[in-house]
């Protein structure tokens, strides 16, 4: 088994119940258990300013699925729930799912990078993840802990 960690966005068309629906797509998946989901938060919008605030939330599983075929069933719940795919870099999103962590690979290929770029540095992954991972450590042996502690809560309010 592997424990997975995955971030959850959204900004557009009820972005909480978008939020919780990837939730219990997630409570779903095979192979797998869901072992638990964060708070959901509200955060400012990184990137283009002028797009709504987004909903955010970390949820953990552990799995048997392999990460191409965990990102395979990702991609799926995305499209579910409307994704659509806009030309503008950071624009507004109806749903993401990012991987964040699957257990301790490091893995950098064209569909995958974990761990997921990003989430040292923003608030919005850092917090929800903290939340249900208070001891987590990355790969590299990084505490969550002290990342959360050198990251500013940028407005980071928990709504559900
Ligand atoms: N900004 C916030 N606050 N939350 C997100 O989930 C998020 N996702 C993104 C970009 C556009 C980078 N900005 C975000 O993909």
């Amino acid at each position: 088994m592997n424990r997975v960690y995955i971030a959850i966005g959204s900004n557009l068309g009820d972005p909480i119940r978008k939020a919780q629906d990837a939730i219990a797509a997630l409570k779903l998946l095979p192979n797998s258990r869901f072992v638990a989901a964060s708070s959901l938060y509200t955060s400012k919008p990184m990137g283009p300013s002028d797009q709504p605030d987004y909903v955010n939330a970390v949820a953990s599983i552990d799995t048997e699925l392999e990460p191409l075929d965990l990102l395979d069933h990702t991609q799926r719940i995305e499209l579910e729930f409307g994704r659509e795919r806009k030309k503008e870099r950071w624009g507004p999103r109806t749903l993401d799912l990012d991987i964040l962590l699957y257990g301790d690979l490091q893995l950098d290929s064209e569909r995958l990078t974990v761990p997921h770029y990003g989430m040292k540095v923003r608030e919005f992954v850092l917090y929800p993840l903290a939340e249900i991972a208070p001891d987590l450590q990355l790969p590299d042996g990084t505490a969550v802990a002290e990342l959360v502690a050198a990251t500013d809560r940028n407005g980071l309010t928990i709504i559900a």
